[in-house]
């Protein structure tokens, strides 16, 4: 059987609920334990205040994987590793125990109706843009940067 061609994808990470460390920590583990999946590298954790979210600060991070998974596929991993830690849904944007958003994924476009890529708020947002130009610089641009320059966020 043919083997799929591994595809570069890019997931935030993010949770403001329990032990904020552990659950992003936890969650790499589970993404390079799952078959098809694996985890080239993932940024240093950040601090961020919230945005359109209420609750505690939030750590935030991103990682890299290289994965053989369809984009669907790699997004009910997700949503597996985010049910695994014990994540509830109250609310749109309510806290969370662990947040796992599929940024980029090659260069694919998707506009489905459970899974947009390129994820549409990611530019918007410096949890996001600060962790991933530090594991991708070439993906994050000057402007962009400065578009989130308000947004308050500290290495952890
Ligand atoms: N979905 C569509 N596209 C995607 C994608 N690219 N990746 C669908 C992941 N999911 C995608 O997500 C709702 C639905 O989006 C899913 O069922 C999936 O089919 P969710 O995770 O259940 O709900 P959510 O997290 O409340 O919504 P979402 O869209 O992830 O929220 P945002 O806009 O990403 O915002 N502030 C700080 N400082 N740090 C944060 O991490 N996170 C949010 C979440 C808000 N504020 C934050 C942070
Ligand atoms: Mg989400």
């Amino acid at each position: 059987m043919q083997q799929r061609a591994e595809v570069t994808a890019f997931v935030a990470l993010g949770a403001n609920l329990g032990d904020l460390a552990q659950a992003l920590r936890e969650a790499l583990q589970r993404l390079s334990e799952t078959p098809g999946v694996r985890l080239v590298r993932a940024s240093s954790l950040y601090r961020t205040a919230p945005i359109d979210s209420s609750g505690p600060d939030y750590l935030n991070a991103v990682a890299e994987l290289a994965t053989t998974l369809t984009a669907p596929d790699l997004l009910t991993t997700l949503q597996a590793i985010e049910q695994g830690a014990g994540r509830a849904r109250p609310y749109r944007n309510a806290p969370r125990t662990l947040d796992l958003d599929l940024l980029l994924y090659g260069s694919a476009r998707i506009d489905s109706a459970t899974l947009t890529v390129p994820h549409p708020r990611m530019g918007e947002r410096a949890f996001v843009l600060v962790p991933l130009s530090e594991i991708a610089p070439g993906l994050v641009s000057h402007d962009a940067m400065k578009n989130v320059s308000g947004q308050a966020i500290r290495p952890e």
